[in-house]
């Protein structure tokens, strides 16, 4: 076998070509940002995309409920994967803050939030940050209503009434923080005691605990359920679309929440997390993708970003006092889930 000569000239484009090759895994790893999100992925996606097209920093990805997050991140922290949890309910957020999950870090554009945001950021030591916020609720579908004849529901009460066996649905407390929400805001509503005999005669009539939180009013919509508690900017959602579903929200009250975003303890790519943050914050960032998109009816925590006409106005909804300090902390969070695990989710229907 004869050994081929090769030019100067290739030897200098192959010897480029090799150095190149060699520096692009470290440019590859300045320019990526592993998103934890909990939101809707139709929500998370034309984040990412508008976020990459802004920066040019790739993002990688994943949508999980805000509980299966809270519990990842807690199992990674000797070793975290994630940069940036953005998304979910404000209750989980909390608790990985006080528990050292997530890093402090305060944005500029914090002066441009709605005082719910800035509380929540406040609260936390600047280790978490709201970013949007919604009211819990029901939505039932209006179609599937009539042909059993049944009574609209008005109240928390009328969904535990036997007229409305296995027609209710709503998700696992522990996968999902809209749960979780409904969980706290019951017992902040009645008390602990009448809480829990309420969520054992709820259990009666749940056809299903489903792993997210808004799966239930997608099931509303199609009219595998006649009823779904979720926040109701999630039901805005499929009555957009033209679903037959009416909204409720409840005649004693309801709670809400501040959803939230944390950059992530340990995370390897620091920098692009922080512009990340900034860049959700942002009116003209990431507070204005889910109303562009028509893929989000919360209201944005930016005062100068767009609110969608069809959010549900917080200011018309008879919202209680909702304790986040007390509800976010890790030893409740922790006590209401187990006390819900042992004395509700294991008995018969
Ligand atoms: O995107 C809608 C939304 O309801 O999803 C978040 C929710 O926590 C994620 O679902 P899980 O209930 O399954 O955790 C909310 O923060 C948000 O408003």
């Amino acid at each position: 076998m004869t050994e081929r000569k090769t030019s100067p000239l290739t030897r200098w484009v192959a010897a480029s070509a090799l150095a190149l090759a060699g520096a692009a895994p470290a440019f590859a790893q300045q320019g990526e940002l592993v998103l934890y999100c909990s939101v809707q992925e139709e929500w998370c996606r034309p984040m990412v995309a508008a976020f990459e097209k802004a920066t040019g920093i790739k993002v990688l990805m994943t949508r999980k409920s805000s509980g299966e997050f809270y519990a990842q991140i807690k199992a990674e922290a000797a070793n975290p994967k994630g940069d940036v949890w953005w998304g979910g309910t404000g209750d989980p957020h909390l608790q990985a803050a006080e528990e050292g999950l997530t890093d402090p870090y305060v944005s500029p554009k914090l002066d441009e939030l709605q005082d719910w945001a800035v509380r929540q950021a406040r609260a936390a030591k600047f280790r978490t940050v709201g970013i949007y916020a919604g009211a819990l609720g029901y939505s039932f579908n209006t179609t599937e209503l009539a042909k059993r004849k049944l009574p609209e529901p008005k109240c928390w009460a009328d969904l535990a009434k036997p007229i409305y066996k296995d027609e209710v649905q709503v998700a696992n407390p522990n996968s999902s923080g809209t749960s979780y929400t409904m969980l706290a805001t019951l017992v902040q509503i009645m008390g602990e005691q009448k809480g829990f005999d309420y969520l054992k005669a709820l259990h009666k009539n749940i056809n299903q605990y489903t792993k997210s939180g808004a799966a239930p009013a997608r099931a509303v919509a199609t009219g595998e359920s006649l009823i779904g508690i979720t926040f109701q900017h999630d039901a805005v959602i499929q009555a957009v679309g033209g679903a037959p579903v009416k909204i409720v929200s409840p005649c004693e009250g309801t709670g809400y929440e501040i959803g939230s975003m944390s950059i992530i303890k340990g995370a390897k790519n620091l920098a692009n997390a922080r512009r990340w943050y900034d860049w959700a914050l942002a009116a003209d960032g990431g507070q204005a993708v889910g109303a562009a998109n028509k893929v989000s009816y919360q209201v944005p925590s930016n005062k100068k970003a767009p609110v969608p006409a069809q959010a549900p106005k917080l200011s018309q909804i008879k919202l209680i006092d909702y304790d986040f300090a007390k509800y976010g902390s890790s030893a409740e969070r922790t006590r209401l889930l187990k006390k819900w695990d042992d004395e509700v989710s294991k008995l018969p229907k």
